[in-house]
């Protein structure tokens, strides 16, 4: 019993310091779109697709898809930072190589959670 209310309390303040980080970044979060809408699938360990391109100079909607497990979306390039299944963001990225990655320790895989956004 005891050891049960220790996760839970675990789990809970998980919980508020998720919501915590996610504040900062409201206004991402409304899943609001605008243009070419991308998806980008999060699963246990990687994101799909992990490599693409999108028109530079032009809104273009990023949204995350978590497929399984707890991932998140960081694109510190665009100013990203979506924490949960079904974000989106809309940037409009000047050309070039933005590289994205999961910032939750998600599990043994995390470091494979990456990949790269080219702007052209
Ligand atoms: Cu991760």
């Amino acid at each position: 019993m005891k050891k049960g209310m220790t996760t839970l309390a675990i789990a809970m303040s998980l919980m508020l310091g998720l919501v915590g980080c996610a504040g900062g970044n409201q206004s991402q979060q409304s899943g609001k779109t605008s243009g070419q809408v991308i998806e980008i699938s999060a699963s246990n360990f990687q994101f799909k697709p992990n490599k693409i391109e999108i028109p530079a100079n032009k809104d273009v909607t990023l949204k995350l898809k978590v497929a399984n497990g707890m991932h998140s979306l960081e694109v510190p390039g665009l100013d990203v930072n979506l924490q949960g299944d079904g974000e989106t963001a809309v940037v409009r990225a000047k050309p070039g190589t933005y590289p994205f990655f999961c910032n939750i320790p998600c599990g043994v895989g995390h470091a494979k959670m990456k990949g790269t956004i080219v702007a052209k």
